[in-house]
C-alpha cells in the first residue's frame, strides 16, 4: 500500500464538564484527526497532543510540523507491506511519539479495513476479550463532597474503578472521604501527573492505609530513579504513565523496581507496534498493564479498545463511554457502557467506527489536505532553514 493523500482536521469539542489535573484544566477537547487515503480506502487516527506542552513536551503545533517536515516525507512513495514496518521507517526521527503514533495508527486502521478484519485481530488480540472492563478518570474536584457526588454517579452507571486526580494539598483528605463514602471494596486509584517530589514521601506514605490499587506517576515525568526509591517506601503499588515512552523504558523501570504496573497509551509510546512491545515486556516480567486515555474522541478510544484485547491488559482501563466526555462524540455509533462495566470492542473492519461527517464538519476549525509527494523532508519553515534535500 502506498499512501496517496492525507486529510488533517483540527477539531474542538466541548467537554461535558471541565477536567482538572495537577497540571491544568480543560473544558474543550482539541485534537488532530488524521484520515489517510489509499486505494479508495481510509484509515483514521487521532493525535493525543494538547494545546500546551504540560502532560509532556508535544503539542498540536509540534505534531503538525513533525508530520509535515519529518514523518510524512519518510513514507512518501513507500510501498508499505505490513503496518508494523511504519515504526522502523519513522525510527530515525527522535521523540515526537504522539506525531508518529497518529500516522502509524491510521496505517493500522487502513490495513485492517483493507483485509476486512477488525483491528484487534491484526494486533494479535484475544478473541475471548471482546468486552473491556473500564473505569473512569475523575478530575480534581472543588471539594471532597463534590468528588463523592461525581464518583457515586459513575459507580451507579456501572464503572468498575475510580481513578482520582490528585495534587499537593488535594490528596489525602478527598481520598479518605471518598474511601469512607464508597466502602472498602470499590477499586480506587490516584493519578498525580508528576506533581510530587521524592521529598514528599511522607505525604504519599499517608495514602497507604487507603488501600489504593495503585498510585500513577507521582514523580517527574521523565523519572524512573526516584520512583524506585518511592516504590520501596510505599505499600501502594506504583504505576508509571508519562515516564514509559518505549519498550526500553518499560524494561528498565521494571528491572529497577520503579513500578509494578504500567499504563499504556498508544500515543505516548509512538504507536501500536511499540505499545504491543511494552505490553509484551511487561507480560514477560509478570507486570500487569492497563490502557490509559487522553480524553480522546471516539476515534482514539476505538484504537484503545482494540489494543486492550491483548492478554496482559489485566486491569480496568481509562477508556470510558462517549457520554462520560461529550454530549456528542465525533463517531457513529457512540461507545455505550455495558451494565457489567465494560465497553464492547467494535467488530467491524478496522477500528469499527467512523467520524460522523456532519459532526466532523461542525466541530472542525481547520482542514488541510496533503498530497504525500508534496511534503519536503526538513522543510516547511519560511525563513530559509536548510533542508535535507
Ligand atoms: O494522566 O492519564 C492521564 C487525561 C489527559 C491527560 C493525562 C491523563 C488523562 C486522564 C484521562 O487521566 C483518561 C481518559 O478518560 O481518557
Ligand atoms: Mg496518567
Amino acid at each position: 500500500m502506498k499512501i496517496e493523500f492525507l486529510e488533517l482536521d483540527f477539531v474542538q469539542i466541548p467537554l461535558k464538564s471541565p477536567f482538572q489535573t495537577s497540571f491544568g484544566i480543560d473544558s474543550l477537547k482539541t485534537a488532530w484527526i488524521l484520515t489517510l487515503h489509499a486505494e479508495g480506502l481510509r484509515g483514521y487516527a487521532e493525535s493525543v497532543a494538547d494545546v500546551e506542552p504540560l502532560y509532556n513536551e508535544e503539542t498540536h503545533a509540534s505534531v503538525y510540523f513533525a508530520l509535515k517536515n519529518d514523518l510524512v516525507p519518510r513514507l512518501a512513495g513507500v510501498d508499505i507491506q505490513r503496518p508494523d514496518e511504519v515504526h522502523a521507517r519513522l525510527a530515525p526521527v527522535r521523540g515526537n511519539r504522539m506525531a508518529k503514533a497518529v500516522l502509524e495508527m491510521a496505517v493500522w486502521d487502513w490495513f485492517a479495513r483493507s483485509q476486512g478484519q477488525p483491528l484487534w485481530k491484526l494486533l494479535g488480540g484475544d478473541p475471548s476479550r471482546m468486552r473491556i472492563p473500564v473505569g473512569v478518570s475523575i478530575g480534581i474536584q472543588p471539594s471532597p463532597e463534590a468528588l463523592i457526588d461525581v464518583a457515586q454517579g459513575y459507580l451507579a452507571e456501572g464503572y468498575r474503578r475510580l481513578k482520582v486526580k490528585i495534587k499537593p494539598g488535594t490528596d489525602r483528605v478527598p481520598l479518605e472521604r471518598l474511601r469512607a463514602a464508597v466502602g472498602p471494596d470499590v477499586l480506587i486509584m490516584a493519578d498525580a501527573n508528576s506533581a510530587y517530589r521524592l521529598s514528599d514521601v511522607e505525604t504519599l506514605k499517608a495514602l497507604d492505609p487507603l488501600n489504593l490499587m495503585m498510585l500513577e506517576q507521582p514523580l517527574q515525568e521523565d523519572d524512573i530513579i526516584d520512583h524506585r526509591v518511592l516504590a520501596a517506601a510505599l505499600t501502594t503499588p506504583i504505576c508509571l504513565d508519562e515516564a514509559i515512552r518505549s519498550e526500553e523504558d518499560a524494561r528498565k523501570a521494571i528491572e529497577l523496581g520503579s513500578c509494578s504496573i504500567i499504563n499504556i497509551k498508544v500515543g505516548r509510546v509512538g504507536g501500536h507496534a511499540v505499545a504491543r512491545r511494552v505490553h509484551d515486556i511487561a507480560q514477560a516480567h509478570g507486570v500487569p498493564v492497563w490502557c490509559g486515555g487522553m480524553l480522546e474522541t471516539g476515534i482514539g478510544r476505538a484504537h484503545n479498545l482494540h489494543l486492550s484485547t491483548l492478554p496482559n491488559f489485566r486491569l480496568p482501563g481509562d477508556t470510558s463511554a462517549s457520554q462520560r466526555y461529550f454530549a456528542e462524540d465525533l463517531i457513529d455509533p457512540p461507545f455505550v457502557l455495558n451494565p457489567d462495566g465494560t465497553l464492547s470492542v467494535p467488530d467491524g473492519p478496522g477500528i469499527g467506527v467512523e467520524p460522523n461527517s456532519e459532526r466532523l464538519s461542525r466541530f472542525r476549525t481547520h482542514h488541510e489536505e496533503w498530497t504525500i509527494q508534496g511534503q519536503r523532508k526538513g522543510g516547511g519553515l519560511p525563513y530559509g532553514v536548510p533542508t535535507s534535500f
